[in-house]
Parts: C-alpha cells; sequence; structure tokens
C-alpha cells in the first residue's frame, strides 16, 4: 500500500446478527457519519462475526441487506465510503488464519465479551466465538486502517489487534498500520431501558430500542424505562443509573450538554422527563426509518453499492494478504 499522501483510513463492522440498535447508533455510526470526509472509509456488514452464535439462515440474509439500508439512511455516503459485506472478501478468512497463528490462547480467554457469550450460549461454544477477536483484527488489519470508531465494549478487541499487529511487524519489520480505537465521549455505552446495569444489546431485546422502531414502540418503550424511586433528573451513574443513561441519551440525541438538560428538567420530575427522552429519540430516528423503508424496497440499488464495495475492498485486501504471505515464506502462485 502506497503510505505516501492517502487519506488516514478508517475501518469497522457491525455484525448482522439483530436489528441494528440506538447503542450501535450513539457509539459507532454516529461517529462513522461524523468522519466519512476527513477519512478513506470502509464500512462492512461483518456476517462471518455473526455466525459465531447460531443464526436463522433466511434472518441473517434479510438483516445484512436490510443493514445496508440503515448504514445509508444513518448518512453514510456509498459514494465516498466503502461499504460491503465481509464474506463477499475471502481475505479476511485468509488473513485470519494466519493472524491466529500468532495470538496466544492466554489472549483470546481474557477477552471479556468471549466471556460474556459463553455464558449467554454455554450449550455452544465454538472455536469460532473464541477466535473472533482474531477475525476483527484480520478485518482491520487488511487495510491498514488507522482508526476504528466503534463503543467501548470493543476497546479491549482493538487493542488486541494492536498487540498483534505490533508482535507481527516486531518478527517481519513494518507490514500492518497500528489502529487506534475511536470511542466518543457520549453514548459509548448506552445502557438497557429495561436493565440500566446491562449494555444496550440486539442480541437481547428486552429494554433496547431498534432504530426501525414505531413511534409508538419508542414512546412506549421510555416510559416504562427503569428509573429510581427518587424525583430528580440528576446525573449519578453510581446511584442513578437508569436516569444517567436517559440523560446520555437525551444529550446525545439533542446535542445539549448532560448540564442544560438536566436544568431543563429541574423540578419536573420523571413523568415529564421520560416521555421527553422518548419524543427526542423519535426525532432523531424518524428521518433514519423512512429512508431505510425506502432503500431496502429497491433491491438492485443495494446490490450495486455491495459489488462494487467488494470488489474495491479486495482489491486492496489482496495486497495486504500477498504482503503477509511472501513475509511469512508461503511460495508465490
Ligand atoms: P450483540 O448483542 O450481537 O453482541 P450488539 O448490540 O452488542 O450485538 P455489536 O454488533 O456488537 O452490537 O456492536 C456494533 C457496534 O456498536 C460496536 O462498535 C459496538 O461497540 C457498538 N455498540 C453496541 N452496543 C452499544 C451500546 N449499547 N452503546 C454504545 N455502543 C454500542
Ligand atoms: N466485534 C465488533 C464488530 C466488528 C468490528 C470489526 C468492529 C467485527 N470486525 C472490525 C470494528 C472493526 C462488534 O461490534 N461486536
Amino acid at each position: 500500500m502506497e503510505h505516501t499522501e492517502r487519506k488516514k483510513r478508517i475501518f469497522s463492522g457491525i455484525q448482522p446478527s439483530g436489528d441494528l440498535t440506538l447503542g450501535s447508533y450513539m457509539g459507532a455510526i454516529k461517529n462513522w457519519v461524523a468522519l466519512q470526509d476527513e477519512y478513506d472509509c470502509l464500512y462492512c456488514i461483518v456476517d462471518m462475526h455473526a455466525i459465531t452464535v447460531r443464526q436463522v439462515p433466511a434472518d441473517l440474509r434479510r438483516r445484512s441487506l436490510e443493514q445496508l439500508a440503515q448504514y445509508i439512511a444513518c448518512g453514510l455516503d456509498p459514494q465516498k465510503n466503502i461499504m460491503f459485506i465481509q464474506s463477499h472478501v475471502p481475505a479476511h478468512a485468509e488473513l485470519s488464519w494466519v493472524l491466529g497463528c500468532y495470538t496466544q490462547f492466554g489472549e483470546l480467554s481474557r477477552m471479556t465479551q468471549f466471556k460474556q457469550k459463553s455464558q449467554q450460549h454455554a450449550d455452544n461454544i465454538t472455536s469460532g466465538l473464541f477466535t473472533y477477536p482474531v477475525l476483527m483484527a484480520a478485518d482491520i488489519l487488511l487495510y491498514q486502517a488507522d482508526l476504528v470508531p466503534v463503543g467501548a465494549d470493543q476497546k479491549q478487541h482493538v487493542e488486541l489487534c494492536r498487540d498483534i499487529a505490533q508482535r507481527f511487524n516486531g518478527i517481519y519489520g513494518d507490514v500492518f498500520t497500528l489502529p487506534e480505537p475511536f470511542i466518543p465521549k457520549l453514548g459509548a455505552r448506552v445502557m438497557s431501558l429495561a436493565a440500566p446495569e446491562n449494555k444496550m444489546s440486539k442480541s437481547d431485546p428486552d429494554g433496547c430500542v431498534f432504530l426501525m422502531d414505531s413511534p409508538d414502540d419508542i414512546r412506549r418503550k421510555f416510559k416504562r424505562a427503569v428509573t429510581d424511586c427518587e424525583t430528580a433528573v440528576k446525573f449519578d451513574k453510581e446511584n442513578k443509573p437508569g436516569v444517567s443513561n436517559l440523560l446520555t441519551i437525551y444529550s446525545a440525541a439533542t446535542g445539549k450538554t448532560i448540564e442544560e438538560a438536566e436544568a431543563e428538567f429541574a423540578g419536573q420530575g420523571y413523568g415529564v422527563f421520560k416521555p421527553a427522552v422518548g419524543d427526542a429519540v423519535i426525532e432523531l430516528l424518524r428521518p433514519i426509518r423512512e429512508e431505510a423503508e425506502r432503500l431496502i424496497k429497491d433491491k438492485a440499488y443495494l446490490q450495486g453499492i455491495y459489488a462494487e464495495g467488494a470488489e474495491r475492498a479486495a482489491a486492496v485486501a489482496h495486497r495486504t494478504v500477498r504482503k503477509v504471505y511472501k513475509k511469512i515464506g508461503f511460495v508465490e502462485r
């Protein structure tokens, strides 16, 4: 890859393992949109990651396409960014195998997401679930990404990716760019509305707001959001996790600071506050939902984007794989 004069590069992805949530929007996609002019960006639908837990094939296929429509509806410009589906670029699997041979069993055992997911799926703890961070490292390193915009829960995986890259570079010379995680100040960890001690997560629909939820659903979810038995709208993560989460969501949705939001609802109680957060989210998501509904009907348009995306991504990825193969001593074909 030419390191001269190129814009810095971004890679990020989301698994089509469920419908996109307000958490993935605030933690990741919002930053993707904000960074698309300044960087060369690749935004991926990581279907190979999704199969680390069992998926219904028809749902996986449908959600992969819907996710592309939602990426665009969130404001990602297909002209500016490379958008593609991970399984369309075989280099991800190829580099993942190689990097797995430079990753310690102990390192993977320490990943908190693996520990959590293997508890959630105790009857199906596959080697894919265990080596998932290696595939994620391959995703990032294939494109020599400088920056990886993700929510706080993915920081540990990006750090492992850096460790693997550093180890590889230490043996073979300067092969990989070392990536940095890029985590938002606000909304890096949106919590569940039903259980504010847990992360809002698409595979746990309880307390989850989906990008495609109707205004009525959103209103109902915020009205029911778990708070506490006080009345004050105050940010206090320790003692008032529910209210603090709602304040964060309100602030991220409206652009107001937490202090401004506290002042706005001073003396008003949760009966006013909770529906107001709901309304802010309804207005934030309305144009996204409407645009996504329109785009999802146009299968040919979506196909054009992911087909071109795969072609452009594969060209970059292939160069990295060739370089890696050469460095480690594979015979050139
Ligand atoms: P799953 O439940 O299948 O693990 P998820 O809902 O946690 O999925 P991911 O696909 O793992 O979503 O995450 C997509 C991106 O969104 C990642 O960058 C992740 O860090 C971010 N993200 C996910 N959930 C949240 C959240 N609740 N708050 C902030 N960022 C989030
Ligand atoms: N593991 C991420 C999804 C993911 C990703 C990536 C994010 C897969 N490959 C590369 C950034 C860069 C998650 O959100 N669960």
